[in-house]
């Protein structure tokens, strides 16, 4: 079957985690990847977190899928001409390289742009123009500098940074859209253009939801679904909300039966307004039904500590896959807390792709995180991230390189 992306070549000059996540993705819709690496050592995350001996760790292996990888030292004359060659024939170029790297090694945007006008560029940098955009930058500075640190966490802690890694990844994947956007747009004008990424701006905007209640807090100067409310106070930026839900139903997380010797037999649990009347009588307080004092969900809001410590009297006699199966018989929304052992395992999410066992020839089998957005039109193959150098030749050799040629550069190690 044929796919999304076919015909799309892509120079993946990325490494790391925040650009091989966007060229993972466009590998998985079909565009060749040839990734870039340097000889010798390769993309860093190769040998980062190993676990197996001199195999290419899994923070590699999990970001590098269905690509092919090249070596080439950019900074020597031979290498930037084949460089050079790449460019001319591939469609996007994507580099997260520090600021400027890309314009020390010869290739201003100008320069690329002279090269092959139809030409993509996509960055991800820390920050985009301003006080820091000369800093190099990793997952957690993005999620400090993005306003997910300052909004995770309790009241009375620190700020926290989340396992997600909507820094790294979460960056990708804006850089992604913007690169099929900027190949769209192409068709018409025939142009190549620049796309840029930065990492705090992705983080900023998958915390939307915090920047409105910084406008809300500054308008009211109160937020009644925050833990703070009724008996706290509020400072004049948004606080750590703990677990509550960031929309207009409030959500906890509740214990449930085991919590004491299992540290996930918990569950979210999300007192939506049309299902208050099932809820009541689920946890035997159907008084609450009527009551003024909670009937309504205003009337509600104070008290949402209280209430949720009683639902959790109720959370707390069945394991959270029991009180899943007794809520979602009403509707109730609701969310066991699964560990990564419980996903890893997980049937359905094997089923679909987004579990997938990986053969490597270093390390043997193991487990990744197939591609989530299906097509119905372009279904994904999950294949092994390659060994470093693996398609040196091949590639070189459909570049229009001749034998000698690629002897002569591997003489002088160039590949
Ligand atoms: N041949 C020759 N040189 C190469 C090469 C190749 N194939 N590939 C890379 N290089 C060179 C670069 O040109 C650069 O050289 P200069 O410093 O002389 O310009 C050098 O390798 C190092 O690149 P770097 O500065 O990007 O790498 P680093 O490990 O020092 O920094 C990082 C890593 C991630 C902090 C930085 O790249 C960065 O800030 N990137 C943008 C933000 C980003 O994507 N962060 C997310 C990373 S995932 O957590």
């Amino acid at each position: 079957m044929s796919k999304a992306l076919d015909g799309v070549r892509i120079l993946d000059f990325t490494h790391v985690q925040s650009g091989p996540t966007c060229t993972q993705l466009l590998a998985w819709f079909g565009a060749d990847v040839i990734k870039v690496e340097r000889p010798g050592e390769g993309d860093a995350t190769r040998a980062q977190l190993r676990d197996v001996p001199d195999a290419d760790s899994l923070y590699f292996t999990m970001l590098n899928h269905n690509k092919r990888s090249i070596t080439l030292d950019t900074k020597d004359a031979m290498g930037k001409q084949v460089l050079e060659t790449l460019i001319r024939q591939c469609d996007v170029l994507v580099e997260n390289f520090a600021p400027g790297a890309l314009d020390r090694m010869g290739f201003s945007w100008a320069r690329i742009n002279e090269l092959n006008p139809r030409m993509i560029v996509a960055s991800v940098k820390g920050f985009g123009p301003g006080p820091y955009e000369d800093c190099k930058v990793y997952e957690n500075v993005a999620q400090c500098a993005g306003g997910a640190a300052s909004t995770t966490g309790f009241d009375d802690g620190p700020p926290m940074v989340t396992g997600a890694q909507i820094g790294d990844s979460g960056t990708g994947l804006h850089l992604a859209l913007g690169i099929v956007a900027a190949l769209y747009q192409r068709n018409n004008t025939g142009r190549g253009q620049k796309v840029l990424a930065p990492m705090q701006d992705a983080v900023l905007n998958l915390c939307r939801v915090k920047l409105r209640d910084q406008q809300r807090l500054e308008r009211t100067g109160v937020m009644k679904e925050y833990p703070q409310y009724p008996d706290g106070t509020f400072g004049d930026a948004v606080p750590r909300a703990g677990n509550a839900s960031g929309g207009g139903q409030p959500g906890w997380i509740l214990k449930c039966k085991n919590w004491e010797t299992d540290p996930n037999d918990y569950i979210y649990f999300i007192t939506q307004a049309p299902v208050w009347g099932a809820i009541c009588k689920v946890i035997g307080k159907e008084e609450w039904i009527t009551d003024p004092d909670y009937a309504t969900p205003p009337a509600r809001l104070p008290r949402l500590k209280q209430i949720f410590a009683v639902i959790e009297e109720w959370t707390m006699t069945k394991t959270k896959f029991e009180a899943m199966d007794i809520l979602n018989k009403f509707d109730i929304p609701c969310g066991p807390i699964l560990s990564m052992k419980e996903i890893a395992h997980e049937p359905s999410l094997r089923k679909t792709g987004t579990i997938v066992e990986v053969d490597h020839p270093t390390r043997g089998k193991y487990l990744t995180v197939g591609n989530p957005i299906k097509l119905s039109d372009s279904p994904t193959e999950v294949t092994r991230s390659p060994l470093l150098g693996e398609h040196t030749t091949e590639v070189l050799e459909q570049l229009g390189y001749k034998a000698e040629q690629i002897e002569a550069m591997r003489a002088r190690k160039v590949i």
